[in-house]
């Protein structure tokens, strides 16, 4: 049974730095049966992807043509997802940390495969999401396997930041929109790495990014990305449509 509440000390680190890791926070069953999910969906996924969409799904940087980079709304299209997105060790905690009602907008299960896994460099997500209000968003990333040093967990910016920064995508990769090197202190992130089961919290402006797995292990995690429900998206860096919204209450 997990502790469903942040306490009060958790709430100052995550107002200070802006991201918050707990450990352990879904036992071992629980993520077996959303990776054997995944396992499934990534068959399907694979078997009907159309050629135009593989640029935007695969990883291109290796010789193996089908290795998934990602797989978008795992909380709207499977049963597994929703359920972790709509868990009771969840929502509680991120209704403390958005003080409203909100819904899940959008979900991602970031991949990683094995010695092959891109990364994904600097980032706001608010400046993809665009809300206006930015303290409207939150991402909750579960960790599916162990994220390491070496196979890429998220490495996060020091400091609660109040501006979104200018960001840039390179031609060849629209869904990496990222901050230029010239408008951040690359020194101040710091990794967190975490064991399968464990999730971590971040606000919509905390800068954050992955490095590529090095390792022979896959690092698979989903992000659920929550907003208030008196909030609207009204400058989004990337289109998310509001039919595939899941209420959490
Ligand atoms: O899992 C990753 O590597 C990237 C995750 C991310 O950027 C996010 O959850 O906002």
């Amino acid at each position: 049974m997990c502790t469903n509440a942040f306490t009060e000390t958790q709430l100052q680190e995550f107002q200070r730095t802006g991201h918050i890791t707990i450990h352990h926070l879904f036992d071992r069953s629980t993520i077996q049966s959303t990776l054997d999910d995944l396992t499934l969906w990534s068959r399907e996924f694979l078997a009907t992807l159309r050629l135009e969409d593989r640029p935007w799904f695969l990883e291109h940087n290796t010789q193996e043509p089908t290795l998934l980079r990602k797989l978008d709304h795992p909380a709207f299209h499977r049963d597994a997802f929703r359920k972790l997105a709509t868990h009771s060790c969840l929502i509680p905690r991120i209704h403390q940390l958005l003080g409203s009602d909100c819904h899940l907008f959008f979900s991602q299960v970031f991949m990683k495969p094995p010695e092959a896994g891109s990364p994904k460099p600097i980032h706001q997500d608010n400046f993809y999401f665009g809300p206006d209000n930015l303290d409207a968003t939150l991402t909750v990333w579960v960790a599916l396997d162990d994220a390491t040093l070496t196979n890429g967990c998220l490495h996060y910016f020091d400091c609660h930041q109040t501006e979104i920064l200018p960001h840039f995508a390179p031609e060849d990769e629209p869904f990496n929109l990222q901050i230029a090197p010239q408008h951040f202190d690359q020194s101040r992130l710091i990794p967190a790495p975490i064991a399968s089961g464990g999730v971590s919290f971040h606000h919509g402006n905390t800068p954050h990014f992955s490095a590529a797995n090095q390792s022979g292990n896959s690092r698979r995690a989903v992000a659920f990305h929550y907003l208030r429900n008196d909030a609207t998206l009204t400058n989004s860096g990337l289109d998310y449509d509001p039919a595939m919204r899941v209420f959490v209450g």
